[in-house]
């Protein structure tokens, strides 16, 4: 696959999100471009990174994502096989709905640009280290999302001072070696709601102030 804009596949299901349907979207070859303003519904297909050209999904930094999603795009119904290679590079506001990482590559999901992220549906599992990382001063919202066996579930980029607020609704986050949410910055936020979690290893919360820690309706199992 290469460079494909809009549209993506059309398998079944449509609107409504939370399910997919077999299928492959084949080997990816160059990173999927999501212009500004345009939306790629997946129809739920499998699509996995050539290694060769964006990477093998292991810790190696400098992989390329197999999805780049421009300010304003939106991205539905997409399987991440494995090898994911850097997963999805997000630059602005950006929504994302019904999202399967199957095997974590480097990391899943990276805010490269500033912008409010929006993540509604959809499950990873198996990283070694991230499931999300957040290198620029971003609003970020997960809901109804499983994310099972990584390092930790969010990380702000370590040694940066950048606002980071994260919302955390509806999701069920386990086996995170660390924590939840991991920052070194004084002035990120964290707002968890109406989420299970279990085997967290450290702390639900690495580095935020107490202050910017708002908790409500979350259940540990
Ligand atoms: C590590 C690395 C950063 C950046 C990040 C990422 O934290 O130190 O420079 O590459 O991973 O975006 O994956
Ligand atoms: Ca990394
Ligand atoms: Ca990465």
């Amino acid at each position: 696959m290469g460079g494909g804009g809009s549209g993506g596949g059309s398998g079944g299901g449509d609107s409504g999100g939370g399910t997919t349907t077999p299928g492959s979207g084949g080997v990816v070859n160059a990173t999927i471009l999501v212009k500004a303003g345009e939306t790629f519904d997946g129809g739920g297909k499998r699509f996995i990174a050539n290694k060769d050209t964006l990477g093998d999904g292991s810790q190696g930094e400098g992989q390329k994502p197999v999805f780049k999603l421009e300010d304003g795009a939106k991205l539905r119904n997409v399987v991440l096989g494995a090898p994911a290679a850097d997963g999805i590079h997000t630059y602005g506001n950006v929504t994302l709905e019904n999202i399967v990482w199957e095997d974590i590559g480097e990391d899943a999901l990276t805010i490269k640009k500033s912008g409010t992220v929006v993540l509604n549906g959809g499950s990873a599992k198996n990283g070694d280290d991230k499931v999300f990382q957040i290198n620029a001063a971003s609003t970020f919202r997960v809901s109804n999302f499983k994310a099972e066996n990584a390092g930790k579930f969010i990380r702000q980029n370590g040694g940066t001072d950048f606002k980071v607020d994260v919302f955390i609704d509806r999701c069920d986050i386990s086996k995170m070696k660390e924590s939840i949410f991991r920052t070194d910055s004084s002035s990120s936020s964290v707002t968890m709601t109406n989420t299970r979690y279990r085997d967290i290893g450290k702390e639900l919360f690495m580095g935020v102030s107490s202050s910017k820690i708002t908790t409500s309706n979350n259940t540990q199992y």
